[in-house]
């Protein structure tokens, strides 16, 4: 792939990721690095997912990015911290073998789109900055793992850099160079397991992640204590319930998880209120539902936004969708849709 005079193109998919055990705190915002491990589930390729293509030529006369159709400033500082940290691992790699040709004299191209609602509390920058350090990788031949790349585009980003069951480790380097993803097992280690994602509402967000968790960080007590005294032992336990396949533990520990998280918002000051009314119905007709059955059948978690997600086993599907049908009859209003998406394949 030598862009002499032509173009080099590069087109690559990524999915979003739904966190069961929740990243919210950064101990240094500008390397992102987390206040505690997360752990999430990568939906499948043809899910929830951005798309994006990069392109370079000898011709283009400036780097330039489109998000949606619509041409966004290249000079956001993320974006410029991911290009330039591609770059950087490129040039290194020029030493030691000639494919790269004339790439890194030439400016990018970057299209990217989302299949689904962007900033609704729906992942989209995670996905959309994992496909973006995925495709620039792709296209200045950098192998091997490059999360620690997509985590400074977006923290969560860095998950979706693998299929599957992933976590996300705080790492004790202080270039962050240790927190990184990785998969604790393919998709296919639990076949059974579904995704139900209900979109309540896919307006954009009041309270963006980055600015919600920094005032969560200043001013809440319980955010301390959740960092310090419960995720880690989480973790542990959530990692173990999924190379065990214990539904039962791993929809315990993801709906506390969801609420303790709320519950930091709520602890914020000025207090941050991500769930409405309708989140707050949903939960409790799992946890009748739940209870209904005398265990765990399905499991909800909410992000930075109202819509919920639901963890369920193939064989409960049938029962808990009459349920929401029922109780949530889906509206033909453009904003307001569900969607039902299973966990099929590996990245
Ligand atoms: C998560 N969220 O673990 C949690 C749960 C939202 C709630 O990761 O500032 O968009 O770009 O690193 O990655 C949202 O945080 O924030 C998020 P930045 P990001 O999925």
């Amino acid at each position: 792939m030598k862009p002499v005079t032509g173009t080099s193109q590069v087109t690559c998919t990524a999915p979003v990721n739904i966190a069961v055990i929740k990243y919210w705190g950064k101990r240094d915002e500008r390397l992102v690095l987390p206040i505690n491990p997360s752990l999430s589930v990568t939906l499948s390729q043809d899910q929830l997912c951005a798309r994006t293509t990069v392109a370079a030529s000898l011709d283009f006369k400036k780097d330039r990015i489109w998000l949606n159709g619509q041409e966004q400033s290249i000079d956001a500082p993320r974006l410029q911290k991911c290009l330039g940290e591609i770059r950087r691992l490129a040039r290194k790699r020029k030493h030691e073998e000639e494919r790269m040709g004339d790439l890194l004299g030439c400016c990018v191209h970057i299209c990217s789109e989302n299949n689904f609602p962007t900033a609704a509390g729906l992942a989209s920058s995670a996905a959309g900055y994992a496909c973006l350090v995925q495709s620039l990788a792709k296209l200045f031949h950098i192998d091997g793992d490059v999360s620690h790349i997509a985590r400074q585009g977006s923290g969560s980003a860095c998950r979706s850099m693998y299929g599957g069951f992933v976590e996300w480790t705080m790492g004790k380097m202080e270039d962050g160079s240790d927190s990184i993803a990785k998969q604790i097992a393919p998709a296919d280690h639990w076949p059974e397991l579904r995704v139900l994602v209900v979109v309540v509402n896919a307006g954009k967000k009041a309270v963006g992640s980055t600015e919600g968790m920094q005032t969560t960080v200043k001013t809440s007590a319980l955010i301390k204590y959740r960092a310090e005294h419960v995720v880690p032992s989480r973790q542990e336990e959530m990692r173990q319930a999924v190379l065990e396949r214990d539904f039962q533990t791993f929809g315990e520990i993801t709906m506390k998880d969801s609420n303790q998280f709320h519950a930091t918002c709520l602890d914020t000051y000025p207090p941050i209120f991500y769930l409405n009314e309708t989140s707050k119905h949903i939960i409790h007709l799992v946890h009748r539902y739940n209870q209904h059955h005398g265990k765990i059948r399905a499991a909800y978690t909410f992000d930075a936004g109202p819509n919920a997600v639901l963890y369920l086993l193939q064989e409960d599907l049938p029962e808990v969708l009459a349920l929401f049908h029922h109780f949530f009859p889906a509206t033909t209003n453009n904003s307001e849709r569900q969607f039902v998406r299973g966990l099929p394949d590996v990245q």
